[in-house]
Formats: C-alpha cells, sequence, structure tokens
C-alpha cells in the first residue's frame, strides 16, 4: 500500500467528518490542525505497515502514560522544538539577544514564598554541599531591571522536586522561591545542591527511552522565570557544565550560554549568572505563557 490510499474518497471524507469541515459549527482553526493530525498520523500508519496489534499497543502507551505525558514531551524533544520554534519566529521579526530561552519542564509550583534579599531557596536538612548564585538581571541596554521577580526552583541532592517528591520527604516549596529583586536587578541565593534528574523508574517515560536506545537523565540545573514590568517573561534554566550529563540531557534543555560550570570548594559550588531580558513589545509578552501548572 502506498500513500495514494490516504487520497481515497473513502479516507479524504473520514477525515471532513472526523475533524468536522462538514459542519458549520465548531472552532474553523482547530478544525483545520485536527485534520492535518489524524491525516500525519494515518500517514504514518501506512508508511510503516502498523499492525492492529501495534496500533492498540501504542494507544494503551498513551493511555497508561497519560500521567506522565508531562516528562515524555520534553523527552521526545517537542518541549525544546517549541523554543527552537519561538527562536526562529524572533528571528524573523528581527528580535534577537538576551538570555536564550530554554524548556520549563513540569515540575514548576506557582505559588512559592515572596522573598528579598540574600534569600535561602532550603527548608529540608540535606547531606549535602551548599551552592551559591548571584548575578544580575539586565535590559537591552545594559539597563538594571526594575522590580523584577525571580522565579527560582531545584530539584534536592536525590534529584527529587519538593511537591512532585516520590519519597514524601520534602517540605512544602523546599528549593522554590519567589526573590523580588530591587532597583539594581541582582539577586543571590544559596540552597543545598541540587543532583540531575532521572525520570521515574519503569514509568512510561522510562519504558519509552529504554526501547529507543535512551536515557532519562538530566543534569544539575536550576530553573528560572524572570517577570519585570516592561520586559519579556524569560523561561530559562542553567545547567552545571561540569555534570556527565550536561551535553547529554534527555530533555534537550541544555543550551549553549546556559552551561555555567560551578567554582568548586569541596562539597560547595558558586555560580556567577547574569541574565538579560528583552524588552516587552506587548503586555501579553509580560505575562506567563497559557500553560496549566501546579498550584500549592
Ligand atoms: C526536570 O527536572 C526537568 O527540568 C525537565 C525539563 C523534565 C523533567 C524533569
Ligand atoms: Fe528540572
Amino acid at each position: 500500500m502506498t500513500n495514494d490510499f490516504l487520497q481515497t474518497p473513502a479516507v479524504q471524507t473520514l477525515l471532513d467528518r472526523s475533524a468536522g469541515i462538514d459542519q458549520p459549527g465548531g472552532d474553523a482553526r482547530l478544525k483545520a490542525i485536527t485534520r492535518d493530525l489524524l491525516e500525519g498520523l494515518m500517514a504514518t500508519i501506512i508508511k510503516h505497515d502498523i499492525t492492529e496489534s501495534e496500533f492498540w499497543q501504542a494507544i494503551s502507551f498513551l493511555q497508561n502514560g497519560a500521567q506522565e505525558l508531562g516528562l515524555i514531551v520534553p523527552g521526545v524533544g517537542l518541549e525544546h522544538f517549541m523554543d527552537l520554534v519561538m527562536d526562529e519566529r524572533d528571528a524573523e521579526a528581527g528580535r534577537t539577544g538576551g538570555t536564550p530561552r530554554t524548556i520549563e519542564g513540569p515540575l514548576y509550583v506557582a505559588g512559592a514564598p515572596i522573598v528579598e534579599g540574600d534569600a535561602n531557596l532550603t527548608s529540608d536538612p540535606d547531606e549535602t554541599g551548599t551552592l551559591r548564585m548571584q548575578g544580575q538581571v539586565t535590559g537591552p541596554d545594559g539597563e538594571p531591571v526594575k522590580d523584577a521577580i525571580l522565579h527560582v526552583w531545584h530539584a534536592n541532592s536525590k534529584g527529587f522536586y519538593s511537591h512532585f517528591d516520590p519519597t514524601g520527604e520534602q517540605t512544602p516549596f523546599n528549593n522554590r522561591r519567589r526573590i523580588k529583586l530591587g532597583d539594581d536587578g541582582r539577586y543571590s541565593f544559596h540552597s543545598k545542591m541540587p543532583n540531575g534528574y532521572s525520570v521515574p523508574p519503569q514509568g512510561a517515560t522510562d519504558v519509552l527511552m529504554q526501547a529507543l536506545g535512551r536515557h532519562g537523565n538530566r543534569p544539575a540545573h536550576v530553573h528560572f522565570f524572570i517577570e519585570a514590568p516592561g520586559y519579556r517573561t524569560l523561561t530559562t534554566q542553567i545547567n552545571f557544565g561540569d555534570d556527565p550529563f550536561a551535553r547529554d540531557d534527555f530533555a534537550f534543555g541544555t543550551r549553549d550560554g546556559l552551561l555555567p560550570v560551578p567554582e568548586r570548594d569541596g562539597i560547595d559550588a558558586g555560580i556567577v549568572f547574569d541574565f538579560s531580558l528583552q524588552r516587552a513589545t506587548s503586555h501579553d509578552e509580560e505575562e506567563f505563557s497559557a500553560r496549566a501548572r501546579a498550584e500549592a
């Protein structure tokens, strides 16, 4: 069978009816997207001669893995692809400069404590060294960004995030804060050293990664949102440049310019990292994307 089969009236009529193309109601953009998505799936089924058993295996994988979709999406590179798309749209619009964006990941929790000054992120005892981070948030002309809020979140020494910790051992908002910055745009915080993240063993993401001959590890990293009046909200993270997975991140979140090598002193480490924001060109750009996020 060839792809010509897709062009038969039986299939084309099915697609039109499935996507509601032949109906007056509904959302026109959603109809067009649904039709193309279905047609793409059908083309893959034909190209690879997918059997009925394989088809239902795939459906069952998605069904059982639904609660891990937030991990599967970065694992298969789709979340990074969205960054590449946004980068390219920016480039086409002549918008360059600033700290590179990179994936948010599925582990942000809204509502973290708001703190000022040299912030301590870690409320739990943790047998590990101290991480110190500091730097400045500036704008496109090098001006200090005023009244920024730096959202920061990272894993503990076992690679687990509070709120999502399978051991249930972390206090709420451990290693999560919103740091309110002043007129100079400077920030500093300290916390217990994060370790790299690994996907839950035997979970859907792990099963998929192994079936693809891959792994599910990320290097040690620290996530950030930075929002400030008049500036475009930045979603980014730094990954430790000396981590074994720094160049082999299952989630494709590591990028040039976001891989500082920590200054190590025994079990402690320090990172100096400056952020540069783009100016917002609309009110929307000062906001967060519409992604669904955990709240606590
Ligand atoms: C993480 O900690 C993360 O940052 C991403 C992107 C995916 C899985 C776990
Ligand atoms: Fe993370």
